[in-house]
């Protein structure tokens, strides 16, 4: 089946956190490379993303860094919007989930499939937390793992031993809002009856038995084995796209429900945007459209069976025609990990390596997972630019300007194509094709590398250095030559590195766009040529190390901050509440060890008002000598104690690591009176 033209997704990162390269070697990248040779071929394609804004991880973040959703959404949305521009991700148009056409779109999806009676009504019970007064997502609930006995295991997985959970699973579940254990309640809501539509879906995957990836029919095999089940479209949540029919008060539509539906709403906004508000239909509804989806391989279910069953359901839409899911990107040999930091982010990158995009591109591109998990070392990135980008291609092309300028003061000399040479560019760019086609970037770029080495063979059988002395005619014939091998990768390389192969064209001095047809005829003799600039420069040992050292002190941090997605948040105070707290500056004036014990130190502060007796669990810690003048923020009226036969009066505050470390919370300006008040 040949198309007409190509609608080309990328998944809708979650605007919860900064993209990093994992996102970009398992989706965007290769993405990008598939549309940019699509529009070469001057195909007719939109390449559609945009932000994912509504589900829990947002809720959960926005709770963590105590903002409101919105406020999360917008900034990781206006992030990650500004880093794929900068690695020219050129999306025809990046959304957000948040946007009114697309709330418009997702309800209207949910509504038509209502009134056709596509949803089961089920009535569950689901975790309640009383003193929150919401039922509590997966992710909000956590308690000990019934497989390996981890306390600290969330209600949808547990990540110690990785077994995938429910939340009725969890020994002693307990809320990450309240701290409380929850309670079960009833609540209804709309499934999507996936069971009864598996024949239909089975056939659809059957029918893309050999031109889909294997590990992405192999997913969808395993899936379908196991049968499908039905799966709740709407949650009780109060974040999301609001479940259009009356008695859902208070749900929104399920985050994997709206999301996908979210490429349909962005691609009714770019033609809106250009002024041709009804030409969306033709890239989702019209057959000969061809709907590409990339996506990384923990999204295939969604993409390949959910997402095409609420399409076959509705009636209107075309399917997706492949799905080329990459696996997963590792770091340095351990998971990319954003709670722990591990990972390269794109907006780090582009501060420390200025200008160095496409660089990047290529090392990813080069490594890509499109078969199997592969690994990013900063080594490896470190090799690959010096001997690959440097030593060959730049070298090349660097020296071709440099012979032209220096023989032929930069106008392009006279001379016939090689017809060795000639062969060499047809069966490239047909290599290169192919391989771009079935979804083998890597492949493609290894091809068009190849190119390069032979421009350098070319140069170093031919030796125009050399030849200058002797044989003016046949070296203007190189050099000729040696330009439209140029011009060839320049061609070639636009998909994986847009800014080398502009960089290219403005040596050539090119402003028209490349048709591959007419490249052989492209550049004619006497064409002045511009200014030779260098493409890449050595990547040095210390830039290298640098970075090496900033993942390994990520690890140390690591190691020592209390994993705050473990430590439930405690349920809101009042500002009268927090206000009951009198909370002071004082001074320690004397401190000496509580006998027979191991933790506690006796402590006579200076509070500015009095000067009385805390006893503090602080021994193992510091010692009593040390402390003497430690200013201190104390709880002043916290009522009197007696521990281990001494009165206490009030608390010491100390902020404590997860490994326990502790230290005094005290105020930054030593200038601070005893007594100050800590509001
Ligand atoms: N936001 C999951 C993810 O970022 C999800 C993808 C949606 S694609 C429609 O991995
Ligand atoms: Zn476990």
């Amino acid at each position: 089946m040949t198309f007409k033209r190509h609608t080309v997704t990328a998944a809708l990162p979650y605007a919860n956190g900064p993209v990093h390269i994992g996102h970009l070697a398992g989706c965007y990248l290769p993405a990008d490379i598939y549309v940019r040779y699509l529009r070469q071929k001057k195909e007719d394609v939109i390449f559609i993303c945009g932000s994912d804004e509504h589900g829990v991880p947002i809720t959960i973040k926005a709770k963590k860094e105590g903002i409101t959703p919105q406020q999360v959404v917008d900034k990781y949305h206006k992030m990650m919007g500004d880093a794929f521009r900068e690695f020219g991700i050129s999306f025809d148009i990046y959304s957000r989930t948040s946007s009114k056409t697309h709330h418009q779109t997702a309800s209207d999806f949910f509504k038509t499939l209502y009134d056709k009676k596509v949803f089961d009504e089920i009535i569950t019970e689901q975790y309640f937390d009383e003193k929150a007064n919401q039922f509590l997502a997966d992710r909000y609930i956590v308690g000990t793992c019934p497989k390996c006995g981890n306390p600290d295991a969330y209600g949808d997985q547990c990540e110690k031993c990785g077994s995938t959970l429910s939340p009725n699973e969890l020994i002693e579940p307990r809320s990450t809002l309240s701290g409380e254990k929850p309670v079960l309640r009833k609540t209804k809501n709309w499934f999507l009856p996936l069971d009864k539509i598996q024949p239909k879906i089975e056939a659809y995957i059957e029918s893309h038995k050999n031109d889909w990836k294997p590990n992405v029919y192999g997913q969808c095999k395993s899936w379908l084995n196991q049968g499908l089940q039905p799966r709740a479209m709407t949650r009780d949540l109060d974040w999301g796209v609001k479940v259009p029919i009356e008695g859902a008060e208070g749900k929104v539509l399920y985050v994997w429900f709206d999301a996908p539906i979210g490429y349909i709403s962005a691609t009714k906004e770019y033609f809106e945007q250009k002024g041709e508000a009804a030409k969306w239909e033709q890239y989702w509804k019209n057959k000969e459209t061809r709907l590409i989806h990339f996506i990384g391989k923990d999204n295939i279910v969604f993409h390949c069976i959910i997402f095409p069953a609420m399409l076959m359901e509705h009636g209107d839409f075309i399917w997706a025609d492949n799905v080329p899911a990459n696996e997963f990107l590792n770091l340095e040999g351990d998971k990319i990990s954003t709670s722990r930091n591990w990972a390269v982010w794109l907006h780090e990158y582009l501060q420390e390596f200025h200008d160095k995009q496409d660089e990047l591109r290529f090392v990813l591109t080069s490594i890509a997972p499109e078969t199997k998990d592969s690994d990013f070392s900063w080594k490896d990135y470190q090799a690959r630019v010096n001997n690959e980008l440097v030593a060959i291609l730049g070298n090349f092309v660097n020296r071709v300007m440099v012979l032209s300028h220096k023989y032929f003061k930069g106008k392009i000399p006279q001379g016939k194509l090689d017809t060795a040479l000639l062969e060499k560019f047809e069966k490239t760019h047909q290599l290169v094709s192919q391989s771009i086609e079935h979804f083998q970037f890597r492949e493609a770029l290894f091809e068009a590398m190849n190119l390069a080495r032979a421009g350098n063979l070319y140069l170093q059988e031919n030796e125009p250095w050399k030849l200058i002395n002797t044989d003016k005619e046949k070296t203007s014939e190189v050099i000729y030559n040696s330009l439209v091998l140029t011009l060839h990768l320049a061609y070639l390389f636009e998909p994986f590195m847009p800014f080398t192969s502009e960089r290219i064209l403005k040596m050539l001095n090119i402003k028209e766009p490349l048709v591959l047809k007419n490249l052989n005829h492209t550049l004619s003799a006497g064409h002045q040529l511009g200014e030779a600039i260098l493409l890449f420069s050595k990547v040095e040992d210390d830039v290298i190390q640098a970075q090496i050292n900033k993942l390994q002190a990520s690890k140390k941090v690591e190691n020592t901050t209390i994993n705050s997605e473990n430590t439930a948040l405690k349920a809101d105070i009042t500002y009268d509440d927090f206000i009951k707290m009198d909370i002071r500056i004082g001074t320690i004036l004397e401190a000496e060890r509580v006998p027979k014990t191991d933790k506690l130190l006796k402590l006579l502060i200076d509070t500015g008002i009095d000067k009385r007796t805390v006893v503090s669990g602080i021994a193992e810690y510091y010692k009593p000598e040390e402390i003497i003048g430690q200013k201190v923020s104390i709880l002043a009226n916290l009522a009197p104690r007696k521990i281990k036969g001494i009165e206490s009066k009030g608390m010491i505050l100390m902020a404590e690591n997860a490994d326990g470390t502790l230290s005094f919370v005290a105020p930054t300006n030593t200038e601070i009176n005893n007594g100050s008040v800590v509001r």
